[in-house]
């Protein structure tokens, strides 16, 4: 019992005092004593797009896709659902527009809405990657997004950057700056080692 208060008191503290800021904005900041950040690793304030693409959401894959980030530990900094236009589209697959697949890409991507994410944290541009799975569903392990979720590469369900610059390349086309949400997980040292 007093192990469990020594270890989970401050815990419970730290969350009140975050979510009575966050539900008190008009309060000024306060700077809150206790919390490490982890800012400083390398990797750790790495970013990455995810986009749920036109057949991930017309069959209602959005959530399942958005736990598994969640779950994994990695925060949500923009989210937003749109049609994409063909010069967008062929601004974020530039080195594809040559590739004979081009035009059903195009048609596969503008068929509907697409659900676009940045997430935030340590390493996420190759975890995702693994994540997400390979390019091919045939070809990507069961635990996988494509691997579960998908049979053929022209339906692949989801996007994800492959790389630090590409990540920041794609996060600029689909986001302006201001639409990226900086806040603090309240349990970001329970994911992370400083
Ligand atoms: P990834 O999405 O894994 O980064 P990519 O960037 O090479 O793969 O290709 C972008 C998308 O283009 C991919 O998710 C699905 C489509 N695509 C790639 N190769 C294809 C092919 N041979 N036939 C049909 N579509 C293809
Ligand atoms: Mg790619």
């Amino acid at each position: 019992m007093l192990l469990q208060r020594v270890l989970f008191l401050p815990l419970v503290t730290q969350w009140n005092r975050h979510a009575t800021q966050n539900l008190i904005p008009r309060f000024p900041a306060v700077r809150l004593t206790g919390f490490r950040s982890n800012s400083s690793l390398p990797g750790a304030k790495e970013q990455t797009l995810i986009a749920v693409k036109p057949d991930g959401v017309q069959r209602r894959l959005v959530g399942q896709i958005i736990r598994r980030f969640e779950q994994k530990g990695f925060k949500l900094v923009g989210l937003k659902m749109l049609q994409v236009s063909e010069e967008l589209l062929s601004q974020h697959y530039c080195q594809l527009t040559r590739k004979p697949f081009y035009p059903s890409l195009v048609k596969y991507m503008t068929s509907g809405p697409v659900v676009v994410m940045v997430w935030e944290g340590q390493d996420v541009v190759q975890s995702s990657r693994l994540m997400v799975g390979p390019t091919n569903p045939a070809a990507a392990p069961a635990g996988t997004v494509r691997g579960d979720f998908s049979l053929h590469v022209s339906r692949n369900v989801v996007h994800a950057s492959d790389s630090l610059e590409g990540a920041q390349r794609e996060i600029q086309l689909w986001f302006q700056g201001k639409d990226l949400v900086k806040w603090d997980c309240w349990d970001q040292t329970l994911t992370c080692e400083e």
